[in-house]
């Protein structure tokens, strides 16, 4: 086990990496940009160095102030949490080659699943259910209109390159989808610097279900059930619940599986994701995050291990990166009760969500069995504006999900944010809203019932 890691991160998710650490005996070193220093990450850590000034691209994503500080500090591992650094094969290549641990997968892992139309058809080859769709990358409109209708409209144009809903385009029709190919490739090659796109059948109202997975060293592998990530808005997620109140024993069963199987065929270490999407019973293959994720927290609230044990994800990506194997089997996880993340972000949800940073007057966080808050703001605390609006997540479990939407609703009912606007009053009347209850939902939700 190590003795020292570097948390190349900041927010919530460096504060979330500290403290297990610290639950390990493991030293921890923060790293900060001069925007950060008064940030709880920075005061939490045993050793903070300063990496440089606020932009991203000369603190957190800069390379080599980052490398300076683990060989300052002398860490035997970086944990890159999720965002800037943590998909970059590159920055993983770099820890390795300096005898660094990158508590992550491999780069080479990272590439296959980057790729997007590679990863499909590592998924179809390995017998991982996807839409039909092109076979790799469509090289033209006269290709792809030949495809559309083959597989009929309407379909969906993606960057290979692709992510976060950049470089796609939807086309019910020869006309939309040859400006979309055009619009699409522009796009991908300008946001990117690659146009590469590929096709796929769009599914108008699918929800979006995705599978944690664990795999160590040894060729391990498990998975620790699903999270529902439909409710979202411009592909920022919202809130995410688990169990997914759609699936049944036997598709958690085989999305499980398909997920091990996609895992087993690109070589994956550490923690990652699968992501489908899953309409009128069948689920397909979208795409693989090769990281830890923002929700990670859902899981860990509905997850058993063993004798009734509690998991921690953090943990297990920290043991099986010192080359551990992996502590329990599948037979070993059990599934208990129904949780539910909010996410909390400084965004004034009646001005279009737009960002909202500014001095933090009074925080006061709900505090209540089977309420968890992952957070990094205090009272007095400045937002800076260089930073992802999110300031925090508010989970909770229920015995089912009527009690988790309950305690949700309580939770953020009692949580004071002085000073700033958030999305505290947006969840609340998410949460009340009768079609949400009824489990009445899609990746459309938001839109049709909120704007
Ligand atoms: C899809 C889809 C429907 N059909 N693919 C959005 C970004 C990228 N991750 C893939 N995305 C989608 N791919 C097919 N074949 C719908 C979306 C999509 C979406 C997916 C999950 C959550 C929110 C979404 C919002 C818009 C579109």
């Amino acid at each position: 086990m190590y003795s020292r890691i570097l948390i190349a991160n900041r927010g919530e998710i460096a504060c979330r990496i500290i403290r297990t650490c610290k639950k390990l005996g493991i030293e921890s070193v923060a790293v900060f940009s001069e925007a950060d220093r008064e940030s709880l990450h920075a005061r939490m850590a045993d050793v903070a160095i300063c990496i440089g000034p606020p932009e991203s691209s000369r603190s957190y994503l800069h390379i080599p102030s980052i490398i300076s500080a683990a060989e300052i500090a002398d860490v035997e591992a970086i944990h890159p949490g999720y965002g800037f650094l943590a998909e970059n094969g590159h920055f993983a290549d770099v820890c390795r080659s300096l005898d660094i641990d990158f508590i992550g997968p491999t780069s080479n892992a990272m590439a296959k699943m980057a790729d997007k139309a590679g990863a499909r058809a590592l998924a179809k080859t390995t017998g991982v259910p996807v839409l039909p769709g092109s076979d790799g990358i469509v090289p033209d409109e006269e290709e792809a209109q030949r495809l559309a209708h083959e597989i009929g409209y309407p379909v969906i144009i993606k960057a290979t390159a692709g992510g976060g809903g950049r470089g796609i385009r939807i086309a019910h029709n020869d006309a939309s989808l040859r400006s979309g190919m055009v619009q699409a490739r522009s796009e991908a090659e300008a946001a990117f610097g690659d146009g590469a796109v590929y096709l796929e059948k769009f599914l108008q109202n699918p929800r979006h279900i995705e599978i944690q997975v664990l795999c160590d060293e040894h060729g391990n592998i498990v998975h620790l059930g699903e999270r529902d990530c439909s409710i979202q808005r411009r592909h920022q997620k919202l809130l995410e619940e688990s169990p997914s109140p759609v699936l049944d024993k036997y598709t958690r069963r085989a999305m499980g599986e398909a997920a091990i199987k996609l895992c087993q065929a690109c070589g994956y270490t550490n923690a990652g994701t699968i992501e489908f999407l899953f309409e009128k019973g069948q689920f397909y293959f979208m795409e693989m995050n090769t990281r830890i994720q923002v929700e990670h927290p859902v899981t860990e609230e509905v997850v058993r291990v063993g004798k009734n044990e509690e998991l921690d994800l953090i943990e297990e990506q920290i043991r099986v990166a010192s080359g551990e194997k992996l502590r329990f089997r599948q037979k070993d996880i059990r599934f208990e009760g129904h949780a539910i993340e909010c996410r909390i972000n400084a965004e004034d949800p009646d001005r279009n969500f737009s960002p909202f940073p500014g001095v933090v007057k009074l925080y006061v966080a709900p505090r209540h069995d089977n309420v968890r808050v992952d957070s990094f703001i205090y009272s007095g605390y400045r937002i800076p504006p260089n930073y992802d609006s999110m300031i925090g997540k508010v989970i909770v479990r229920g015995k089912d999900r009527a009690e988790a939407i309950a305690r949700a609703d309580r939770a953020l009912s009692e949580m004071v944010v002085d000073g700033i606007k958030t999305t505290i009053p947006f969840h609340i009347k998410l949460l009340r809203n009768v079609n949400f209850v009824n489990n009445n939902y899609d990746i459309n939700f938001i839109d049709q019932n909120f704007l």
